[in-house]
């Protein structure tokens, strides 16, 4: 259901091509990514699992407690000095104590003028601290990647992100689309590229047929993938390769487009019965096919 009108200026995602480090690269030109987690450790540690096996040259996760199953060689930096929930936490709170120098913390983590993306969202919950947190990585300027409770957070306040000189990228599922854009008129390309007028930010929107829309009109479109990705954290994987990418330097609808790709070979490369871990697992293979 692509629509007669939206196929003028409508690509079809393909394999990217990517270049292998040269000689003289080190980790920070391979691109730094700095993921902002919050209370799902689990969102957390599949996206930043994925932008470090995605080739960023290096990945810093800033999350409200130490994550579990993560790569060693991704760089950790808790905010908390607490761990677990507490019982007396109002509801909606993590009830994790902010260590004390907590707010200039996270300005300083996030300031780093070597980081090339940042990625919000996935596991961030819709807490007030949710929210904060993600402000403060809004004001951080730079490159971003909203996804999953970012865009719930965000809602409709395109101003937050209005004076950025990069286009954003939004990554959200049909829900948090609608919950984002309500009704739009159209076939999903359509869809697409009006909310990403509305916005002025790259839109990926997912599902079976993944469509990228910038705000200039351009729009590409993926061949089905399986729909075995109908599972728990496989759009924190894509957010992670997302910015993977973006920090590798690809301008941000090429970015999306070329996670996209990367993602689906993945799973296809993972086959029946995958789960999201099993994609980071085939990253490295689908990418290899990119050289
Ligand atoms: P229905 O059933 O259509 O009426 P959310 P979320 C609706 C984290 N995760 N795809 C649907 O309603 C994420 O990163 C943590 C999906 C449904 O009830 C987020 O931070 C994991 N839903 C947080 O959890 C792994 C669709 O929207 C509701 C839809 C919540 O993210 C899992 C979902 O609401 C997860 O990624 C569609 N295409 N269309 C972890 N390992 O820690 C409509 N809906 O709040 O968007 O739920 O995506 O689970
Ligand atoms: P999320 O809902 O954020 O976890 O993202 C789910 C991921 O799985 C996205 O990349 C979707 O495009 C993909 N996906 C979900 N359902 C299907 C489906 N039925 N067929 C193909 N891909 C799907
Ligand atoms: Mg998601």
């Amino acid at each position: 259901d692509i629509g007669i009108a939206a196929r003028s200026n409508l690509s079809r995602i393909g394999r990217p091509l990517l270049s292998a480090p040269g000689p003289d690269e080190h980790k920070y030109d391979r691109g730094y990514v700095s993921v902002v987690g919050g209370e799902m450790p689990g969102a957390a540690a599949l996206c930043a699992s994925a932008a470090m096996r995605a080739g960023a040259g290096y990945v810093r996760l800033i999350a409200d407690a130490f994550v579990p199953d993560v790569p060693q060689a991704v760089v950790q930096s808790p905010l908390c000095s607490g761990a677990g929930r507490s019982p007396a936490a109002p509801k909606g709170e993590t009830g994790l104590r902010p260590a004390p120098e907590h707010n200039d913390d996270v300005a300083a983590l996030l300031a780093d003028p070597r980081v090339n993306a940042l990625l919000a969202g996935p596991g961030l919950g819709r807490s007030g601290r949710s929210r904060s947190l993600l402000h403060q990585a809004i004001e951080a300027r730079h490159p971003l990647i909203l996804d999953a409770d970012a865009l719930n957070l965000v809602g409709e306040d395109w101003g937050l992100f209005s004076d950025s000189s990069e286009l954003p990228i939004l990554t959200p599922h049909g829900g948090e689309f609608a919950r984002l854009f309500g009704t739009l008129a159209g076939s999903k390309v359509e869809q697409a590229r009006a909310a990403a007028v509305r916005a002025n930010a790259v839109i990926l929107l997912k599902g079976a047929d993944t469509v990228v829309a910038g705000p200039d009109g351009r729009a590409a479109i993926s061949a089905a993938a399986p729909a075995w990705l109908a599972t728990a954290g496989t759009g924190d994987v894509l957010a992670g390769i997302v910015a993977a990418m973006r920090a590798r330097g690809m301008p941000p609808f090429e970015a999306a487009c070329a996670a996209v790709w990367l993602h689906g070979r993945a799973a296809e490369l993972a086959g029946p019965f995958l789960i999201a871990d099993d994609l980071i697992g085939h990253l490295g293979e689908a990418l290899r096919e990119c050289l």
